[in-house]
């Protein structure tokens, strides 16, 4: 009944969409009542019910009997139960289940709903439409659903199923349409298939064709980003260690003309650290095994195993990966985006000096003061070779380190600690700046020309949502971004769009939404949040991350986003839920100190590479964080990392607000990373927690497609017979829609916009349009026929 549209009076869907209305996410409130009406009904036809059985989880059947608030029913293993009804959900018939867009379901609850996503899953459709957003649960399997074909029938409109290349397609006519810039907003948690489905995005545009082989280049940047950027971690063998944007640029013509890449954050610590069971970046096994014997030679490359930063997490190789025919792809990606091969050997021969430096150790010179030196090895030697310094001066750096005495600096003989520190501070800024060399490069291999038309689409991929048994910074930070997307996808699909419902008098449209911002407070909110009280102890010379815990715990004692632990913890509760931090390197990756020496050996350097980072830093005037520099005459400390990277995100999503948006939500089916189970709980929790539910009732009950009347009379006022005639664009929209006889029942005029139902109307004028179009064309083109 639903899916036509028309509502049956004695149906029990209606009833049960109109006590829905305003319900919480499972649908809590409308049990008892609902029931008090309908359970005779229910009887009577042998509809399917859900019931809750005591460990949460629900399971269909089919009531048997009623006392009024007990039922007995039997469920599908013919096992008969007496149930609360407030235990009892309503099932829609089996017709309805498995609907592209959840939106068609009659009874809309989170079994249904979940029961939805699971049949359609396992019938290898991964793609559910929720409304305007798309899910994407992630099969972990080829489900040969891609490549040219799909997308030329997608393009075609020959299939219409919700599909990546749809919301795509989508993106891109609204772009060409409405001459909007558009953005794909790609959430979810950590191995949810985010890269996967960005990819595929990509694989759509890139297939429209560019401008001289930049669709290819695009493509191609793909495959050094990830493999600079990604690694493999327990929750996903590929798993982005720094977030991305990527803006298509595109032609008048609608042709692919440039990109821009902007990337965030490089969880670069992981050069230096491993966890137990993951890898560093894969490009350094792609390195050890892939690399021409001839290079291997010069840059004295050994296998993976023999560098320290490599082996300490006792995890070499990811299953059906092959690192040396990767590497190859990596090579030829380089090739194709112009990197000469004189670069290329530089950026390999850094990664090789990374190795290296990794590989040197200390000894202890002075125990008294724990003071240490360089142990003269292959690995001092290497390093010092591949950088382009002397061997004295590597190992000089390395162990002495510059203290304050009033106006001059002293060189001080270092510690263990120190020293150590110092040679992975050195690791991870080579690494850092050659990714960001990289981008730098990348961009400018896929700059537009004059063809460009300030049209684009941007495509948002950043790290999911981590909760691992450790947690430190990386986690924080990943996590924060996360927060902060989650944000985003509030505002535009509950917040944004109420108010729009209130300023354009469309009234009850109100649905309960779980807001993220008191947990964005707590985080980001000066001068008391997590980010502002983490810099403070940058001022501090005795700050430990014991003193800092202690403050939070102190600061946020009775915070609800907040949770004290023992020791240097303290936890979060996310959105996602609640993860545990552990301080433990908080203050230092904070800092994020390069020693001034280092800089200067740097500068002083042969290779070309470490040259053009110093002199970045020198230009940039790299000042510590939490030293105090002073813009006309008032001072203030230099901001930390995270504070940094606080404002980068803010940039990104304001950057973001101006376009218009399409969303997908990825979804982990399951823990294991395996291919066919869907474990209920898990996607449950995700679905909760995207408020997918309430996404899809206010898309039911509301009106999804709103169009300025500006905007609308502008791109059909030609329809009417008197256009042209000045009348005001709410007076054009309206005569439209009823020289087209739309009923009233579909739309909704307001103030500044018109509101829709259903995309069904604009679709069918932008198809009258086209053959307007075409018509004139095509008489244009007679005319200058018979004139020549
Ligand atoms: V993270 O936040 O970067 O850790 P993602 O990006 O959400 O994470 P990713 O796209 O890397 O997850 O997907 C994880 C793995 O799932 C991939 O390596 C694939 O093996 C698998 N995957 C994801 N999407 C698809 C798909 N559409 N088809 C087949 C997929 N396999
Ligand atoms: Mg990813």
């Amino acid at each position: 009944k639903r899916l036509n549209g028309d509502q049956d009076e004695e149906s029990p869907y209606m009833l049960a969409s109109e006590n829905e209305n305003g319900d919480r996410v499972n649908g809590s409130n409308l049990r008892g009542s609902y029931w008090e009406d309908n359970i005779g009904y229910f009887l009577q036809k042998k509809l399917h019910v859900w019931c809750q059985l005591p460990n949460g989880q629900w399971e269909l059947g089919t009531i048997q009997s009623s006392t009024g608030a007990e039922a007995s029913v039997m469920l599908s293993n013919k096992k008969v139960i007496k149930i609360s009804t407030v235990d009892l959900l309503p099932a829609n018939p089996d017709i309805v289940e498995g609907v592209d867009d959840l939106v068609q379901l009659g009874f809309l609850n989170e079994p249904s709903v979940l029961h939805s996503l699971h049949r359609r899953f396992s019938q290898d459709k991964i793609y559910s439409n929720a409304g305007s957003v798309l899910i994407a649960v992630n099969p972990l399997k080829d489900i040969k659903q891609y490549g040219k074909e799909f997308i030329e029938a997608y393009r075609q409109r020959v299939i219409n199923n919700p599909h990546v290349y749809a919301t795509t397609d989508a993106a891109y006519s609204g772009m060409l349409r409405d001459e909007v810039n558009q953005s794909i907003i790609i959430s979810g948690e950590s191995g949810a298939g985010k890269t996967e489905t960005a990819k595929a995005v990509l694989e759509y545009l890139t297939s429209l064709g560019g401008v001289s082989g930049i669709d290819d280049r695009i493509s191609r940047a793909n495959v050094i980003l990830e493999a600079f950027g990604n690694a493999k971690t327990s929750r996903n063998n590929n798993a982005s260690r720094f977030g991305k944007l990527i803006e298509i640029l595109f032609s008048r013509t609608g042709k692919i003309c440039g990109a821009v890449i902007q990337t965030f954050l490089l969880d670069k610590s992981r050069v230096v650290h491993l966890v137990n069971g993951e890898r560093s970046f894969h490009v350094f096994y792609q390195l050890c095994a892939g690399l021409p014997s001839r290079l291997k030679e010069k840059f004295n490359i050994r296998a993976a195993s023999e560098y320290s930063y490599l082996n300490h997490s006792e995890c070499l190789v990811i299953g059906g990966v092959d690192d040396a025919r990767k590497f190859n792809i990596l090579v030829e990606a380089f090739d194709t985006l112009q990197f000469t091969k004189e670069d290329q050997e530089h950026a390999f021969g850094l990664l090789a000096a990374v190795l290296w430096i990794g590989n040197i150790t200390f000894q202890i010179i002075d125990s008294e003061n724990n003071h240490v030196e360089v142990i003269a090895n292959e690995a001092v030697a290497n390093a010092a070779k591949l950088m382009g310094c002397s061997f004295n001066e590597l190992k000089l750096v390395l162990s002495t380190h510059k203290e304050q005495s009033g106006k001059d600096s002293i060189a001080k003989k270092s510690t263990l600690q120190q020293a150590t520190d110092a040679r992975d501070s050195l690791a991870k800024f080579i690494y850092a700046s050659l990714f960001d060399w990289l981008v730098e490069q990348i961009n400018k291999s896929l700059q537009p020309g004059r063809e460009y038309s300030g049209r684009s689409i941007n495509i948002l991929d950043i790290y999911g949502f981590e909760s691992f048994k450790k947690n430190g910074f990386e986690q924080f930070c990943i996590n924060y971004a996360n927060e902060r997307l989650q944000q985003h996808f509030i505002r535009h699909l509950f917040k944004l769009q109420q108010e729009d419902y209130e300023f354009n008098g469309v009234d009850g449209m109100k649905v309960n939404f779980e807001d993220n911002q008191e947990c964005l407070n707590l985080i980001e909110k000066k001068p008391l949040g997590v980010l502002a009280l983490m810099d403070e102890e940058l001022s501090f010379p005795k700050a430990t991350d014991l003193t800092f815990a202690n403050k939070l715990k102190q600061h946020f004692k009775s915070h609800p986003r907040f949770k004290g632990e023992r020791g240097r913890a303290f936890g979060v509760r996310h959105y996602a839920g609640e993860v545990v931090y552990d301080t433990n390197g908080f203050l230092e990756k904070n800092r994020d100190l390069l020693h001034s020496d280092s800089i200067q050996l740097f500068s002083s350097c042969a290779s070309k590479l470490l040259k053009i980072f110093a002199s970045k830093m020198v230009n940039h005037s790299y000042k510590p964080a939490g030293s105090i520099s002073s813009t006309k005459g008032v001072e203030s400390r230099e901001p930390g990392v995270g504070t940094k990277y606080k404002a980068l995100l803010f940039e990104l999503f304001h950057k973001l607000e101006c376009t218009s948006h399409h969303f997908i939500c990825c979804m982990r089916p399951n823990r294991s990373q395996v291919c066919g189970l869907f474990e209920e709980d898990l996607v449950r929790q995700q679905l909760r927690y995207c408020g997918i539910l309430e996404v899809i009732r206010i898309s039911r009950s509301g009106y999804p497609i709103r169009i300025t009347h500006k905007e609308f009379a502008g791109r059909y006022e030609f329809f009417l017979e008197e256009s042209g005639v000045a009348r005001d664009p709410l007076s054009i929209s309206i005569a439209v829609l009823q020289h087209f006889n739309v009923h009233p029942e579909m739309y909704h005029v307001g103030y500044t916009k018109l509101l829709f139902r259903t995309g069904q109307i604009r679709a069918a004028l932008e198809e009258r349009r086209t053959q307007a179009m075409q018509s004139i064309l095509g008489v244009q083109k007679h005319f200058r026929g018979c004139h020549s």
